[in-house]
């Protein structure tokens, strides 16, 4: 429903009324004889969002864009439609179960059949059956995995390419589930994000990044708590013995099975007292390869931890580690698919009961607590969207409250330069977000900048009004860094223009000012001056700049002319482009929704965004 008040100013609360567009300010600076140029904040152009809904004017009313099925590259710039597969997969099994009925009379592979019989060897002091904390654990891991799989569908489809390199180039995608990129220069990231269906996608809707991370990392963290209680467990109770293979004859034993299996001749299930050879194996790279890499490659998309061990990321650029971890996805989506439909054409009874009820029989008592875990599963799933939507700044508060601590951790690391050379450059550098199309913007570019200023105020000892002469004038800084977008594109770019630590030794905040809000031409999506705000902290990092040049080239007008922020332990959009106003604070809940940023306040994003 759409609420008439959504995108109403909010009045701002902490100016004296006094302090008008036209009032000067009483503090020295460059331009204050002009008196024109008053240090007031812009806050009373920002603009918030109500809490509970999301309503038709999602994101800026972007309109549903539905991709294309998945393909994957081959060649050049041929495309192979990944839903070919269901088809041939179907083709393959049937030649496949043809094959092993046909060679499962041979002798020889009979005799190789009796002697590798499939079973795994157990030492003898392999415990017995599953306790129950085993049953516990596996239903959270699967309750979890749920929200997990979807949310990073959702945020997949938020950049619906994959690719090899750290430059997201058009053209050099391995995968997409989009039309290629449009020859249109200005295109941008946002517009290329798609939405997923119904139920399939958390939340769903096109351009939900900002929820859909916060149930993804959210969960996750408990994912992971609860996979390092089953580690502990494991090692502790002697269970790993169970899903560590021991002896090399498992490679053997598990071709074996996989010829029981094809031909319909199944193994015995032996799975209370030992698994399968080819169990053994499944298992094995879920829990010990698998899940670690989830976690390792989920971490290696992070610009903080990118920008801080660059030898790992020299290599495993974001885009490998965004590529890894959409095939580890693939291997847990074909693992549960396979797992489920053995489980239950093996005996699920006795299945069932191994692990919902820690028991070894054939009663109906495992299938009631699995089917009232399923009415769980499916309750958490149908509720999960509607939820989102209906709470949208819980899902926020919730999902910060449980990945937030890493999310700041992560955010005291100040990296070094040197990073990346020239040769690094990205030849296809992404645009984003909402172009300004104010006349007051239009006007200035018209001049090329001439009559463009820079306001410094807030809680400073010296407010400044700087134009483009004047910050060309301060010592100069240069960086080549890398660009993390949220929606998980990259590219790697020069940029040119002046430290904020030289600002901050000008402008000389003062000792209660914790934040540092970037204000710019642009609206944002959704109406209301685009704004950031950035911990005081990290302005005086060495990578954080005020940009003019890219490339070597002044600014231009998609990437932020003439002026735009660069802090490189962040991502994208907290990099406003377009500046025209920076203000010291002492706390940003005053500023705008109170969020921290226009994608916060509007779009449930986070301040703190290191991962
Ligand atoms: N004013 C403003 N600044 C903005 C945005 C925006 O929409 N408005 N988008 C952000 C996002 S999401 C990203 S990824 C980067 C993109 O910068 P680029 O267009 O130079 O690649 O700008 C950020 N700065
Ligand atoms: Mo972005």
């Amino acid at each position: 429903m759409e609420r008439p008040t959504a995108n109403e100013p909010k009045p701002p609360t902490d100016q004296p009324p006094s302090q008008s567009e036209s009032t000067p300010s009483p503090l020295p600076s460059p331009h204050a004889d002009e008196g024109t140029h008053a240090y007031n904040s812009f806050r009373s152009e920002l603009t918030y969002r109500d809490d509970d809904v999301i309503d038709s004017e999602w994101a800026g009313s972007i309109p549903a864009q539905y991709g294309v099925a998945p393909r994957v590259r081959i060649g050049a710039s041929r495309w192979f439609n990944l839903l070919w597969l269901i088809p041939l997969g179907f083709v393959l099994l049937v030649i496949g179960i043809a094959v092993a009925k046909g060679i499962r009379g041979l002798p020889a592979v009979q005799a190789f059949i009796a002697q590798y019989p499939g079973t795994s060897s157990l030492p003898n002091d392999a415990p017995l059956g599953f306790p129950a904390w085993v049953g516990w654990q596996h239903f959270l891991n699967l309750f979890f995995m749920i929200f997990i799989i979807r949310s990073g569908w959702q945020i997949l489809a938020d950049h619906p390419r994959l690719y090899w390199t750290r430059h997201s180039t058009p053209g050099l995608n391995w995968f997409r589930m989009q039309k290629p990129v449009p020859p249109d220069p200005l295109y941008t990231a946002k517009e290329d994000s798609i939405t997923l269906p119904a139920g399939v996608g958390l939340p769903g809707r096109r351009h939900t990044i900002g929820l859909a991370r916060w149930w993804h990392l959210g969960v996750d963290t408990l994912w992971l708590l609860n996979g390092l209680i089953f580690y502990i467990l494991l090692f502790s109770t002697g269970q790993w013995l169970r899903l560590v293979p021991l002896h090399w004859n498992v490679i053997p034993n598990s071709i074996s099975v996989g010829i029981q299996y094809l031909s319909l001749d199944w193994p015995v299930e032996t799975g209370w007292t030992n698994y399968n050879s080819l169990q053994l194996i499944a298992y094995f790279i879920t829990v010990f390869i698998a899940a670690p890499l989830a976690l390792i490659t989920g971490l290696g998309m992070s610009p903080a931890l990118s920008t801080k061990f660059r030898w790992i990321s020299s290599i495993f650029s974001i885009q490998v580690a965004r590529s890894l971890h959409f095939l580890v996805m693939c291997w847990f989506v074909l693992f549960i698919i396979i797992h489920v439909t053995l489980v239950l054409t093996t005996g699920a009874l006795r299945n069932l009961n191994h692990m919902f009820a820690a028991q070894d029989n054939g009663s109906w008592t495992g299938f009631w607590i699995f089917a009232a875990s399923m009415v769980l599963v499916i309750v958490g799933w149908v509720a999960a969207t509607p939820l989102t939507y209906r709470y949208p700044r819980k899902v926020q508060q919730i999902g910060y409250a449980l990945i937030g601590p890493a999310q700041r951790l992560f955010e005291h690391i100040d990296s070094k330069p040197g990073q990346y050379t020239e040769k690094d450059i990205s030849p296809y550098f992404w645009h984003n977000g909402k172009y300004p199309q104010s006349q007051e913007y239009k006007i200035l570019r018209e001049g090329s900048f001439a009559d463009y200023h820079l306001r410094i105020s807030g809680l400073v000892e010296n407010p400044v009004d700087l134009d483009l002469a004047q910050l060309r004038a301060l010592p100069g800084h240069e960086q080549i860094t890398q660009h993390f977008c949220i929606q998980g594109w990259s590219g790697v770019a020069k940029w040119g223009g002046v430290s904020m630590s030289t600002i901050m030794e000008l402008v000389k905040p003062k000792p209660e000012a914790r934040w540092v809000v970037f204000y710019s031409f642009a609206e944002g999506s959704d109406k209301g001056t685009y704004y950031d705000a950035q911990p005081v902290e990290q302005m005086s990092y060495e990578l954080t700049m005020l940009a003019y040049d890219m490339n070597d080239q002044a600014l231009s007008y998609g990437h932020g002319a003439p002026l735009r922020l660069r802090n490189e332990v962040q991502l994208g959009f907290k990099m406003v482009k377009w500046i025209k106003g920076i203000e010291f604070v002492e706390d940003f809940a005053e500023v705008g929704g109170g969020q921290g940023g226009y994608n916060n306040d509007h779009e449930f994003f986070g301040y703190s965004q290191s991962i």
